[in-house]
């Protein structure tokens, strides 16, 4: 085995981080993955929880914010061993780091002792960029109430958070932008993929992020060295389940054959683990 990876799996709030876990892991026990597990999660109840509700065709709960419990567990195909670390906080921590520009001794850790990141974005809950080609002129009236929603809100907008939090993870890292990054490697997976209308494979996931989030891409493009970062769209489930009511034919099939990643040449693979090995 020539080489041992730390990846760490991060987003923000609802961005599908418990459902991507909760299928990889139940890819893996199925023995459906071009990896193996080599050592399970010594904590199941947040896998049981999620996988639970998936085998009833149903979507799992969000995380609480008083959560925080790490799922840790080691995959391995003949070359290569990957220790995936997840802490299962709720997203709403992930915001917290960024408005608070404070970083506790466990995340800076978990930042330091990985050599891979994953980082979870879900576009379909990304507000559009208002700007004079889709809201044209403002009467003053209703750009004076939008000045007031503006200033009492003051928060950074999506894209800015993103960049930010690249930007403190990196800092913690001891990197520099001044010079191309290649490690940590990184990973984009831009996530519930199916609900951007784009079921049919082809489209490129880095032409998508361009298109919806181009601040994000122009940052990675400047940042990160050319090979050492990709765009991946991933699809946990494959579609979209309610909380309280079966979906049968997702019950019927079993919850290890719905969903995909789309590859950055817009391929799809039923393999979600090929978000994890890059
Ligand atoms: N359509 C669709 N919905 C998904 C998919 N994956 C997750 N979801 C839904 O997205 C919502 C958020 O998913 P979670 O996995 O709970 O997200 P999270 O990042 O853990 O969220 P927090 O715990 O609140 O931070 C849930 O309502 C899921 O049912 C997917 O592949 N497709
Ligand atoms: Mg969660």
């Amino acid at each position: 085995m020539s080489q041992s990876q730390n990846l760490l799996i991060i987003g923000g709030p609802n961005a599908g981080k418990t459902h991507f876990v909760g299928q990889l892991y139940h890819r893996l026990d199925a023995g459906k993955s071009a990896y193996h597990m080599v050592t399970a999660p010594a904590d199941l109840t947040v896998i049981k929880a999620i996988i639970d509700r998936l085998v009833q065709g149903r979507a799992g709960e969000h995380t609480e914010s008083g959560l925080n419990k790490e799922i840790s567990f080691v995959v391995a195909n003949e070359h290569a061993q990957i220790t995936l670390t997840f802490p299962d906080y709720a997203g709403e921590q992930v915001r917290g780091l960024v408005s608070d520009r404070l970083i506790s001794s466990r995340w800076h850790e978990l930042i330091t002792q990985s050599d891979e990141w994953l980082l979870l974005i879900r576009p379909d809950e990304i507000p559009e960029l208002e700007d004079i080609t889709t809201r044209g002129f403002a009467d003053l009236e209703d750009l004076k109430a939008r000045t007031v929603q503006a200033h009492a809100k003051a928060e950074l907008t999506e894209p800015g958070f993103y960049i930010e939090l690249l930007q403190m993870m990196l800092f913690v890292k001891g990197k520099s932008v001044l010079s191309p990054v290649q490690t940590p490697r990184l990973t984009v997976a831009l996530s519930c993929w199916d609900t951007l209308g784009l079921e049919d494979a082809g489209v490129e996931p880095l032409v998508e992020l361009r298109q919806r989030l181009p601040f994000v891409a122009a940052f990675l493009e400047t940042v990160w060295e050319p090979g050492s970062w990709r765009v991946c769209g991933l699809s946990s489930l494959g579609r979209t389940l309610d909380p309280d009511k079966s979906d049968d034919e997702f019950m019927g099939k079993g919850p290890e054959e719905a969903g995909y990643v789309v590859l950055p040449s817009g391929r799809h693979d039923s393999d979600l683990t090929q978000l994890i090995t890059y």
